[in-house]
């Protein structure tokens, strides 16, 4: 089975802006995995995923579900087979563990807090990570699990039907658009303006 890889987000804390939450979601989605959920989120999130996703593509491979129940998804997902990985500072270390991970069921739901999640997290989870025995980010423990999992092949990824797209380059900032005029896919026009937005 191909390594599939989804991410539960439990909890928003309410005096963060919605900067960090989007970031779990954009991280989500820039670092290979194919679902983001989450719970106590405002829909405003799913417009700004919904704008990335049809600029930068991606509309039918990566997408945020808003869930009430987060216990019922672990539950579920286990029943059908599929690995919970939960993301915490008192985990086993990620160095230690990472073989064992991956070579088990490839699906896997990456569990994350916003802030400190509830006890039978601990206990629902299959596995216990920490990235590092040190309090930080779940955006970082996040995007760091995704690399070890994918080995950096996330990059390798481009995403279908999208509008714009970044030639890498060392200098500069070199973006080209799709162009609608032409029905081959391949072919694209250099945008006039956006050269300078980010998203
Ligand atoms: C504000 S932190 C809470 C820190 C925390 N009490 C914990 O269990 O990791 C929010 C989330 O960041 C993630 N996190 C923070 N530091 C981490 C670490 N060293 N390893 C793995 N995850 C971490 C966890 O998913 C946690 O739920």
């Amino acid at each position: 089975m191909p390594l599939s890889v989804a991410v539960l987000r439990i909890g928003h804390r309410l005096v963060r802006d919605d900067r960090t939450t989007t970031h779990a979601v954009l991280v989500s989605r820039a670092m290979g995995s194919e679902v983001i959920y989450m719970t106590d989120v405002d829909d405003e999130i799913k417009k700004t995923l919904d704008k990335i996703n049809k600029r930068w593509g991606g509309e039918n491979e990566f997408r945020l579900e808003i869930i009430d129940n987060w216990k019922k998804l672990l539950k579920t997902w286990k029943e059908n087979g599929g690995t919970v990985v939960h993301l915490t500072m008192y985990g086993a270390p990620i160095n230690q563990k990472i073989k064992e991970i991956k070579g088990l069921d490839q699906r896997i739901l990456v569990v994350i807090g916003a802030e400190k999640v509830p006890k039978e997290v601990y206990f629902l989870a299959d596995h216990n990570i920490a990235i590092g025995s040190q309090p930080h980010s779940e955006i970082a423990a996040l995007a760091i699990f995704l690399d070890r999992i994918f080995e950096g092949n996330q990059f390798d990824k481009s995403f279908l039907d999208e509008k714009m797209k970044i030639i890498p380059s060392e200098k500069g900032k070199n973006v080209i658009r799709k162009n609608q005029d032409y029905p081959n896919n391949s072919n694209y026009s250099r945008p006039k303006r956006n050269q300078n937005k980010d998203s």
